[in-house]
């Protein structure tokens, strides 16, 4: 068994209540362990220890700010293998994705930030003929709430804690209850590392108790939380009237738009990473994919050719290209999609089925699923599924395109293949997404805005944007003779 507890104040805690939830392994059902259902009391208790600690963690040099981020990074590289298989374990994706992807990525958040903070400046802003100069502080918030959900555990973790602590604040952080393991160890770490008590403090458990305490923290000023729309539509509404910042990064129903002059062979293997990648469980996959008609048949042909090859397995196995669903509830949810899309008369051109696993009978699998739709308006084009199944319809020109794919509530990302300049960039002008890629899917570089508009959430994280979010501007103004 994996138990796991809190970390708080640089130790590790079980909960005030003692009340624990199950931690189950998505490869084979079965439980492997608890978790804290960590109540008010443990909330308050990691929001004492980084009040305590703030004091000191918001006056120490940014180089030695520096130095501990580093120092974290490269001991998540030395421990990238026992990380990726516990990421693997906890959440059902490949072993080979954790390695490659998750944990690499969770480094490189703190390095990124490591080296962020150096190069961080504020504005100043010289009032000629008034004779006044102003300029900006940027002051650390004070204690921020970190609230991240279970498909890309430790990656998006790391996105929110690194940035927070880089800027000086400390923090109170909440991963999904259902993939808590990264975390745990990430508190190991931490103190290895030498990052004082307190800075960080990781309080395990139910978002509807241990997030919402978080939410609900009159004194936690901030909170950046990724996860479902409706969470966060909650939390917005919880935070609105104690004047919280919000960074909210929430769902979508990502458009992958193809034409018909584009690298064929380049967007039909990226589009079969863009559409299941991590079981299509990652909040930029592209679920909607509208071809330009004079190539629709071919490419219908060969994507589902392609997708038919890819191998459905336990998630240790190197040759594992699609592992297991998350979660009993999450694999219900996704069958009950594909069958809404059924009923609703749309055609299931492969997949659509659970998948047994030889020795893994109880895990959570399921075959990577592609269905022909009519229009844009069915549920299976409009609601976020969340899971291996995308959609495929035609277009005739390009206005149909675009407006196809900004006929949705959501508004986080879009990729468009084309070799013609001038319709890259009309796309990327009207395309109501925070992000838009053009002959590529998910190449990311830290430095740039990431976040969505619509109901993908409100604020960008990522490079200075993040910084800027954890810190308070306040402009000084001098008057001089
Ligand atoms: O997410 P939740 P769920 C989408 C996806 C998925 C759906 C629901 O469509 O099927 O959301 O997933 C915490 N106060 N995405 O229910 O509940 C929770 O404990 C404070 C998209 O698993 O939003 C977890 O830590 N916190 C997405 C985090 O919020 C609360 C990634 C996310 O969980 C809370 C995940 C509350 N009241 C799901 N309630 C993306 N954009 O990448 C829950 N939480």
């Amino acid at each position: 068994m994996q138990n796991i507890q809190n970390y708080i104040n640089g130790n590790f805690h079980n909960p005030i209540n003692n009340e624990w939830i199950d931690n189950y392994n998505p490869s084979n059902g079965a439980v492997y362990g608890q978790i804290p259902n960590s109540s008010k009391e443990d909330v308050e208790q990691a929001y004492q220890s980084a009040k305590s600690a703030f004091k000191q963690w918001s006056h120490t040099s940014f180089e030695e700010r520096s130095r501990i981020l580093i120092k974290i990074s490269e001991l998540l590289e030395a421990n990238l293998q026992r990380f990726a298989e516990a990421e693997s374990k906890d959440n059902g994706k490949p072993i080979s994705l954790a390695k490659s992807v998750d944990i690499p990525r969770a480094a490189s958040n703190f390095r990124f930030f490591g080296n962020a903070i150096t190069q961080f400046a504020s504005e100043s802003h010289e009032s000629v003929g008034q004779d006044a100069i102003n300029f900006t502080l940027r002051q650390p918030i004070g204690v921020v709430g970190c609230i991240s959900p279970w498909n890309l555990p430790l990656y998006l973790f790391t996105w929110k804690i690194a940035p927070a602590i880089a800027a000086g604040n400390c923090v109170v952080a909440k991963p999904s209850e259902v993939t808590p393991l990264t975390a745990y160890l990430l508190g190991e770490i931490c103190n290895e590392a030498g990052l004082p008590k307190g800075v960080l403090n990781i309080v395990q458990g139910l978002g509807t108790t241990t997030g919402q305490a978080i939410v609900e923290h009159p004194d936690i000023k901030a909170i950046s939380f990724t996860g479902g729309t409706a969470t966060g539509a909650h939390i917005a509404r919880t935070a609105a009237p104690m004047f919280k910042k919000l960074s909210l990064e929430l769902g979508g129903k990502n458009p992958n738009i193809i034409f018909a002059d584009c690298d064929y062979d380049k967007m039909l293997e990226t589009t079969v990473r863009s559409s299941f990648a991590n079981q299509g469980q990652i909040c930029l996959c592209g679920s909607r994919i509208f071809v330009e008609e004079s190539i629709y048949k071919k490419f219908k042909a060969d994507f589902v050719q392609k997708v038919k090859q890819l191998k459905v397995g336990h998630p240790s196995d190197e040759s594992t290209d699609i592992g297991a669903l998350v979660s009993k509830t999450h694999l219900e949810k996704v069958e009950l999609y594909v069958k809404i899309a059924e009923d609703e008369g749309a055609k299931i051109l492969c997949g659509g089925l659970e998948v047994t696993v030889n020795g893994y009978e109880n895990g959570y699998y399921f075959q990577p699923t592609i269905i022909e739709v009519q229009d844009n308006v069915c549920r299976i084009n409009q609601e976020e599924v969340f899971g291996p199944v995308v959609t495929i319809m035609s277009f005739k020109t390009d206005k149909e395109a675009l407006v196809l794919a900004n006929d949705v509530k959501y508004g986080l990302s879009a990729t468009v293949w084309t070799s013609n300049l001038n319709r890259t960039m009309q796309f990327s002008q009207k395309l109501q997404t925070g992000i838009v890629w053009v002959n590529t899917w998910m190449m990311r570089d830290l430095r740039t805005p990431f976040g969505g508009t619509k109901a993908s959430g409100v604020g960008r994280e990522g490079g200075f944007d993040a910084l800027r979010f954890f810190t308070e501007p306040k402009n000084v103004c001098i008057k001089y003779e």
